[in-house]
């Protein structure tokens, strides 16, 4: 009984040493913001980003969520960083059916940056920067190779509302707030 209650113990030690070599863990962080600073639809109450082995998975929670296509979206913009010298260096934007990925060194955003350069596939399409809504949240999901398969990222979220999405807005936490460094 003795000897193979140890083999067993073995047994399971060498599978449990086993796992963490083949499958990276995803790794996650989330935040609250506060509740009843902007419009509802432009209200930001929680952001959760998560990376896993080959995606960069955001959620965006809201006091209130339409379906895409109605007269008042849930304005979503991304900025992510990868190299660690605080500008961002992607943003995707997605406001109602309109999306946008590009590369960017500012927090502005310009028009003129090189839109969905990295991430178009081999015939030249748009690749998945896709988003659905569900209950109160917008998820958005970007392939890692979009951003040149980082080792490490870490992304700022905001909403806005009014016509000039620089003037109003509502970012998750405090204006310009990264998550911590996601690897
Ligand atoms: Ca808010």
């Amino acid at each position: 009984m003795r000897i193979r209650s140890v083999l067993s113990t073995l047994v399971a030690g060498a599978f449990l040493v086993a796992v963490p070599a083949t499958a990276q863990a995803d790794d996650y962080y989330w935040l609250k913001d506060r509740a009843g600073d902007a419009p509802a639809t432009s209200d930001i109450t929680r952001f959760k980003v998560t990376k896993t082995d080959d995606m960069l998975v955001t959620k965006v929670s809201f006091r209130k969520v339409v379906k895409p296509g109605g007269e008042r979206s849930n304005p979503v913009e991304l900025y992510i960083d990868t190299k660690g010298n605080g500008r961002p260096d992607h943003r995707v934007m997605i406001q109602d059916v309109d999306q946008s990925f590009s590369k960017t060194r500012s927090w502005n955003g310009s028009e003129n940056d090189r839109r969905w350069g990295s991430c178009l596939d081999d015939l030249g399409e748009r690749r998945a920067v896709t988003y659905q809504t569900r209950a109160k949240t917008v998820t958005v999901r970007t392939p890692l190779s979009c951003l040149g398969d980082p080792s490490k990222v870490r992304v700022a979220a905001s909403s806005w509302y009014g016509s000039d999405r620089h003037v109003k807005q509502d970012w998750a936490h405090t204006k310009h707030r990264y998550t911590r460094w996601l690897r």
